[in-house]
């Protein structure tokens, strides 16, 4: 019974110490992985702002409605879409975030709002 809890303490003590040292080698991943460039959009207005934005490779773009209508955001310009991202309807206020891993120019649309067009440089 004895021997039992001192092992229990043991493999705790083991345990925690592990998992802080878990925490603490991925901490480092964490800040950079998400405080690393990117770009926000506003969507206002019935409009795209800014209209063109340039990133780089890996990095986020987040789209923020601060329209009263819903907005979805689709690539391609119309006719032509493509399937490189869509995002689901964002009713007011609501935001959504994509990560470009490949360079390219990508010109996006607003699939409820006609002759919306805005465009993501993304770069090496
Ligand atoms: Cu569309």
């Amino acid at each position: 019974m004895k021997t039992g809890n001192i092992f229990q303490r043991k493999y705790l003590l083991t345990a925690a110490l592990v998992l802080t040292l878990m925490l603490v080698l991925s901490l480092p991943l964490i800040l950079t992985s998400c405080g690393t460039g990117g770009a926000k959009v506003i969507m206002k207005n019935l409009s795209f702002d800014p209209v063109e934005v340039t990133i780089k490779k890996g990095e986020t773009v987040t789209w923020t409605n601060e329209d009263k209508r819903s907005r979805q955001v689709m690539s391609g310009a119309p006719p032509v879409m493509t399937d490189d991202f869509m995002s689901p309807v964002l009713q007011s206020g609501e935001s959504w975030s994509f990560t470009f891993n490949e360079p390219g120019d990508y010109p996006y649309h607003d699939m409820r709002i006609p002759n919306q067009l805005a465009r993501i440089v993304v770069e090496e």
